[in-house]
């Protein structure tokens, strides 16, 4: 008996893998939910603020450990474990279902179809919940979803059924014992081949699909013109990071495990709440108003110091001080909740908005619509801020006569997210050492700093010594990053070299500064 209910147990986690490679191929190739990721993301967010923070704390610092970068490992994890959990989900509901034949002598085909066109419900509850059956439409997404959940119950309730797959004997089906053990091997064994095999080809094929579909790099704005400090002193040390991140190598933090798949064509900015003139604005209509371009540095408040959660891109959008006055906010609109298709949101003062014109819907990154990870169609920019502040893939905004806290904010992160000024050693340039005027052996260190309102000073530390200011060089623009160097003395041996910043603002940074060790 309780070799049955494992092999119901192993059962069913085959026949989840393979519906779950199912779903894939319908999300490559038709946009269709996913249910394993969104399951995974539900319950995420049903999760208490503190333990979603340990939970990405926890994946942040992990991630670090492993030199794919922090940003792409943890999604990874974040995958697998979402994966993990529909798959064990499935060997539960394997193992109850050939519990319920070995308790009751029934053919559970029946249970079994009942038992997927549940779960295929509670799956398309939970989408809608979500705000996932959007695309390519909600009744042929929870078609799919039904069908394909009840032909895995139907599945599983026939194996179960089977004479082959048992392994006991139930007392009121005398001659209706265990197959010989032989021949319940190999029933076993090939439906575990067929499994692994439509796994395979769903995941394989889903897999090219998916990358014949995603967009051919384009033609990015920094390709073919210089950045604005082209030229200037200090030059960057070799082995600082770029100045300006390739778009595909910008680091990405979401809420969710897959991004929300919005239309171009059939995507509206809706515009509502405490304003005379409520709008639908198309994404024509926004690209075809003034443009702003602002060198952005992106910084996410989980980024440890020294960390890779931070990137810098030219971004273009539209200042949301010049599209309010065609709205006509009230004298009480004190504040936009600007809200996203994954749930997302996040609430600015109006003031800020009308004093900075900085404050603004951006559409493209380095000349290009944003990438989908990135909030196409539409993300928000404000100045000073960490990521978090930052809504992606915004669908509506909100007037609204209050602050209210943010989706971050409302699990118990900072409500202000201005960013701490922070310095990064990302070099050491053994190899790139030569000998000064002063005829000392000197060493190029060179790294980014980055602080809300700018940098204003790094000072850099060798071996526990005085901290000597670094030279930096003039930034892209006042909301990016700072590159800076400092050429010293190391002799022969171990090193270790710190840094640290200030900001213009005169905060200097309160975290453990960043340290990196050599040897010369
Ligand atoms: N809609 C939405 N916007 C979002 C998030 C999100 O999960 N959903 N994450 C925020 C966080 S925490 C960060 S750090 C930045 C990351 O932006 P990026 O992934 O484009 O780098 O997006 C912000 N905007
Ligand atoms: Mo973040």
């Amino acid at each position: 008996m309780r070799r049955h209910v494992a092999t119901g147990a192993a059962v069913g986690i085959g026949l989840t893998a393979a519906l779950a490679s199912l779903a894939y191929l319908g999300w490559q190739f038709a946009d269709l939910p996913f249910f394993p990721f969104d399951i995974f993301d539900a319950l995420t967010r049903a999760l208490p603020g503190a333990v979603a923070t340990v939970a990405i704390d926890t994946m942040v610092r992990a991630a670090g450990v492993l030199p794919f970068g922090t940003a792409a490992t943890a999604k990874v994890f974040e995958q697998v474990l979402a994966l993990g959990l529909v798959l064990a989900g499935g060997g539960i509901c394997g193992a109850l279902l050939f519990a319920l034949l070995a308790a009751s002598g029934e053919p559970p085909l029946f249970p079994g179809v009942v038992l997927g066109a549940t779960l295929g419900g509670a799956v398309v509850a939970l989408e809608q919940q979500m705000n996932r059956l959007t695309s390519p439409g909600a009744v042929s997404s929870a078609v799919w979803l039904c069908t394909t959940w009840a032909a895995w119950g139907a599945a599983l309730g026939w194996v179960a059924g089977r004479p082959e797959a048992r392994a006991f004997s139930h007392r009121t089906a005398p001659g209706d014992g265990p197959p010989a053990g032989g021949t319940r091997r190999r029933f076993l064994g090939r439906l575990g081949s067929a499994l692994a095999g439509m796994t395979a080809f769903g995941t394989v094929v889903g897999a090219l699909a998916g990358r014949r579909q995603s967009r051919p790099d384009g033609v990015y704005w920094s390709a073919t013109h210089p950045l604005p400090n082209a030229g200037v002193v200090p030059t960057p040390v070799s082995g600082t990071r770029p100045e300006l991140t390739a778009v595909a190598h910008h680091y990405r933090v979401d809420a969710t495990t897959r991004p929300p798949a919005l239309s171009g064509e059939r995507w509206r900015l809706r515009v509502s709440g405490l304003v005379e003139r409520p709008v639908e604005m198309t994404l024509a209509e926004l690209r075809g108003r003034e443009a702003r371009h602002q060198f952005v540095t992106l910084e996410c408040i989980s980024n440890p110091v020294g960390g890779d959660l931070i990137s810098t891109t030219r971004w273009t959008g539209v200042s949301l001080r010049d599209l309010l006055p065609d709205w006509r906010p009230a004298a009480s609109a004190s504040h936009l909740k600007v809200i996203a298709a994954d749930g997302f949101f996040e609430v600015v003062a109006t003031g800020d908005v009308v004093r900075d014109p900085r404050v603004m819907l951006a559409y493209a990154w380095d000349g290009e619509a944003l990438p989908v990870e990135h909030g196409f169609p539409l993300r928000l920019f404000v100045p000073d801020r960490y990521g978090m502040k930052q809504p992606k893939w915004i669908v509506a905004i909100e007037a609204i006569d209050r602050w209210e806290a943010g989706y971050w904010v409302a699990r118990g992160w900072d409500a202000e997210g201005r960013v701490r000024p922070t310095a990064t050693v990302d070099t050491i340039a053994a190899d790139a050492g030569y000998v000064d005027a002063a005829g000392r052996r000197v060493t190029p260190v060179g790294g980014i700093a980055h602080a809300a309102g700018g940098v204003s000073r790094v000072e850099v530390q060798v071996d526990g010594r005085e901290w000597q200011p670094a030279a930096l060089r003039p930034p892209l623009a006042e909301t990016a990053w700072v590159l800076w160097r400092l050429d010293v003395p190391l002799a022969p041996g171990d090193h270790t070299v710190a840094a640290r910043a200030y900001a213009a603002d005169g905060a200097f940074q309160d975290r453990a500064p960043h340290t990196k060790r050599v040897r010369v």
